[in-house]
């Protein structure tokens, strides 16, 4: 008998990071999903892009919210107990304005977070019980995009969904429709849906949002191929990648990609084969979908949801539509 060399052993998550992997380097154009941006460092590096001066996204989106909190809490309750469900465990820096607010108006708050990782459910959970008095969070491990399953509400119970922080916008306008159906299907008729959304804007300002002056975009776009070194035994060099963001006005979306500097040949460890790139030949990694006014409120009319109101900034950047279940 042969010998032959077990593997190391996998984990569900390798297993479906390297699916994805394999899927997208043998697409044509190359793509990788946007999701495979977050491990730890993806992660830190995304706080940091919020931090920076041209990334207007979420400190507009907080301004939004921390000025309006009571009164979304509040038409999105109409008398009855909220429960507060977000899509994504969140950093839960905008998300903890409407829990204080719903705090505030009704004493306490169950809090629903839906996330594929229980790590990150795990630490969400542990720092806003400890944070904010009278929030009670029930995790839930589950991937949203295959839709909602929820616990069924008690008498005089009604439920605030949270898809916020323009996380729709990394879905094409038919898998966004159907994402929405999908939470709707999941909710009863008076429930509510509060989505953030980015909107159309200058070219140049939305250009700089995601090619910044300080590289962290950058970085962050790059991480995704040191992850593919970290946890696939890829061998890409990120300095034969650059950062490219591009505004396609006819698609309304940002997108960004990476682009081989050379003609090249990458070795992965787990595939059987190698990738070849062209010079100049990129990989799509994400699409970065802008609204126009009205657009998200049509959206969410058509997956069954009435738009009650829409709160924006006063520069019309952002807008955070709140939408009734019918
Ligand atoms: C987390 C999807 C809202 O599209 O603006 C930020 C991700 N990509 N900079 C966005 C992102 C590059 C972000 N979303």
């Amino acid at each position: 008998m042969r010998n032959t060399v077990l593997p190391a052993p996998a984990s569900a998550e390798t297993d479906r990071v390297a699916a994805a992997v394999r899927d997208g380097l043998c697409s044509l154009p190359k793509r990788l999903s946007p999701w495979l941006f977050y491990d730890e460092e993806g992660s830190r590096l995304f706080e940091r892009i919020t931090e920076l001066p041209e990334y207007y996204l979420t400190r507009t989106e907080r301004g939004i919210l921390s000025e309006n909190a009571g009164r979304i809490v509040e038409s999105a309750s109409n008398g009855d107990r909220l429960r507060i469900v977000e899509l994504g465990a969140g950093s839960a820096d905008k998300t903890r304005l409407l829990l204080a607010a719903a705090v505030r108006r009704q004493g306490g708050v169950i809090y629903e977070p839906v996330d594929v990782s229980p790590s990150a459910l795990a630490s969400a959970k542990q720092r806003i019980e400890r944070e904010i008095p009278g929030v009670q969070v029930a995790p839930r491990v589950e991937d949203y995009t295959q839709g909602l399953v929820l616990d069924a509400e008690g008498p005089g119970e009604r439920r605030l969904v949270l898809f916020i922080g323009s996380s729709i916008g990394n879905f094409e306008p038919l898998e966004a429709m159907g994402l929405l159906r999908g939470i709707r299907a999941g909710l009863r008729a008076e429930d509510a849906l509060l989505l953030g959304v980015d909107l159309v804007k200058d070219e140049m300002q939305l250009l700089a949002a995601y090619d910044d002056a300080a590289g962290v975009t950058a970085a962050f776009n790059l991480n995704l191929l040191a992850r593919l070194n970290r946890e696939l035994g890829a061998e890409f060099d990120p300095a034969a990648f650059s950062h490219k963001a591009v505004w396609n006005a006819a698609r309304s979306r940002i997108e960004m990609h990476l682009v081989s500097r050379t003609k090249q040949r990458v070795k992965i460890d787990s595939f059987e084969f190698e990738v070849e790139f062209e010079a100049g030949e990129t990989i799509h990694t994400e699409n970065s979908y802008k609204y126009r006014p009205g657009q998200a409120e049509e959206a969410l009319r058509s997956a069954g949801f009435a738009p009650e109101k829409t709160w924006t900034d006063e520069q019309s950047w952002f807008a955070v539509v709140l939408g009734q279940a019918f």
